[in-house]
């Protein structure tokens, strides 16, 4: 949703005053990360604000120190800040541009769904009238670029001209820019949009009225800001009524643009209806676009709950209990996957033999068969071992592979076989006693695991090390199931 940011000069407090259409519909104190109302005041002042396309649009204010010279960008969840991050250049330094150079506005100029920063070089402060663009991925330069004509030729022009904001004027995806020839230096008041391609002006044309004729515009109004308030992909212009003395309503007015085309005006009206006024101490810093979200529980019930028709970004823990199902696409985790279990265990048929009385329950030892089915062992130093059927004790498969869907049809006659990991194994000790690290191999013991004490023998027999001993007799060990 538009949102036009303001700052009160005397407080320093900023809120973003959210635009439904022409209407002022919320209006929100920009607070810190820690929840506190944010100061405007002193060296950093807020020059643009931003929107970078992507998984999800998020809105950025920017930055800039008057004397660090240093250009800092503000992620932004709503009307708070989120995190923070320094424009570097292409090398990964900060950097430090300042006067005669002035930031200008923030723009997709290469469409490329990510913010670029928009300077001039103000020549009343010394500088070439050079227009340039920083082309920004994230908080990183990624190149610069001189704005050139339609012939490739860098452009300089400076006051009377100046620079007054940047916005997708005719909807190709690409950011324009918006100059005004201003008549208290010399000039005629005219409105102009450069049409760019990257950095390339593909084309210039005056701003004209809803009859098409050229619009003449200036003091006490001026431009604040650039925005798309009626949300057709097309950037509008916000004017307001103020003079550096003083006068003027005060009152806000936007033009509704397609192309360089002024299709309507509207004053901003406040919520009672009235136009909205601002005034000393209150300034307009920059028009952005402001997320607007619901802040407070949100409860549903019903199956479904809930359907999002698009992504859904959750910037805090996400707690289901009732499983998650991803029957497509993929998952992919940029940190570190945090399982409870103990062992990676596969999925394996049971063979029609096995399914005795006895069972081939949790803690068994098993082994492949011809047909590649799991029965328990049944000879010592058996090199068709398999693993352990996992899920005895307090131990349970952390990871479950070559599971069907739940409710497959069969599923009952297949049993997770733990390949890696800890898993609890039934053993025995009859003749040579476990102790902890001894590794561990099938026993003529149905579906029991037992000492390796051949080393050639076990070669290709080997389920694992023990973890926990047995002195005597049968019983469990904690193996650390390793298949060798
Ligand atoms: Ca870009
Ligand atoms: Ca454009
Ligand atoms: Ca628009």
């Amino acid at each position: 949703m538009p949102g036009i940011l303001v700052s009160n000069t005397e407080s320093g407090e900023a809120h973003v005053w959210y635009a439904d259409g022409t209407k002022i519909v919320d209006r929100k104190r920009v607070l810190d990360a820690d929840g506190l109302v944010v100061s405007v005041n002193g060296p950093w002042k807020i020059v643009a604000t931003g929107t970078d396309a992507g998984a999800f649009t998020r809105p950025n204010i920017i930055w800039h120190d008057a004397n660090s010279h240093m250009t800092l960008l503000w992620r932004m969840f709503n009307y708070r800040l989120s995190s923070t991050a320094t424009v570097v250049d292409e090398a990964g330094n900060p950097i430090f541009v300042g006067p005669p150079w002035e930031t200008v506005g923030c723009g997709d100029f290469n469409g490329d769904g990510k913010a670029d920063i928009l300077w001039h070089d103000n020549s009343t402060g010394g500088g070439t009238d050079e227009t340039q663009i920083w082309f920004i991925d994230g908080h990183r330069i990624t190149s610069r670029a001189t704005v050139v004509d339609e012939a490739g030729n860098p452009i300089f022009v400076g006051p009377p001209w100046e620079t007054v904001g940047c916005g997708d004027f005719n909807g190709d995806g690409k950011a324009d820019i918006l100059w005004h020839d201003n008549s208290t230096g010399g000039g005629t008041d005219e409105t102009q949009i450069w049409f760019i391609d990257g950095h390339r002006i593909t084309s210039r044309a005056t701003v004209v009225d809803e009859a098409g004729n050229p619009i003449f515009v200036g003091l006490p109004w001026h431009v604040v800001g650039v925005g798309d308030f009626n949300g057709d992909g097309k950037a509008d212009i916000l004017w307001h009524d103020h003079a550096p003395d003083g006068g003027g309503s005060h009152e806000l007015q936007i033009w509704f643009m397609d192309g360089h085309r002024i299709t309507s005006r509207a004053a901003v009206l406040a919520e009672n209806g009235n136009p909205v006024v601002v005034e000393p101490p209150w300034r307009i810093e920059a028009v952005g676009e402001f997320t607007h979200h619901r802040v407070g529980p949100v409860t549903a019930e019903g199956s479904p709950a809930g359907t999002f028709r698009g992504d859904v970004v959750v910037t805090g823990k996400m707690e289901v209990s009732g499983g998650i199902v991803v029957p497509h696409g993929d998952i992919s985790v940029s940190g570190d996957l945090i399982l409870t279990g103990a062992d990676v265990a596969e999925q394996f048929d049971v063979a029609d033999h096995a399914n005795t009385a006895d069972g081939i329950g949790p803690g068994t030892v098993v082994v492949l068969d011809a047909d590649g089915a799991i029965a328990p062992c049944t000879a010592a130093y058996d090199t068709r071992v398999a693993g352990v059927v996992s899920g005895a004790g307090d131990r349970v498969p952390a990871l479950l592979l070559d599971r069907g869907a739940p409710g497959r049809e069969a599923e009952d006659d297949r049993r997770p076989v733990a390949v890696t990991g800890k898993a609890w194994c039934r053993a025995e000790a009859l003749d040579h006693p476990i102790k902890v690290g001894d590794l561990l191999t099938t026993s003529s013991v149905r579906g029991h695991a037992r000492k390796a004490t051949d080393r050639t023998d076990a070669l290709g027999a080997v389920i694992g090390k023990a973890l926990t001993q047995l002195h005597r007799g049968t019983g469990t060990v904690l193996v650390l199931v390793g298949l060798a």
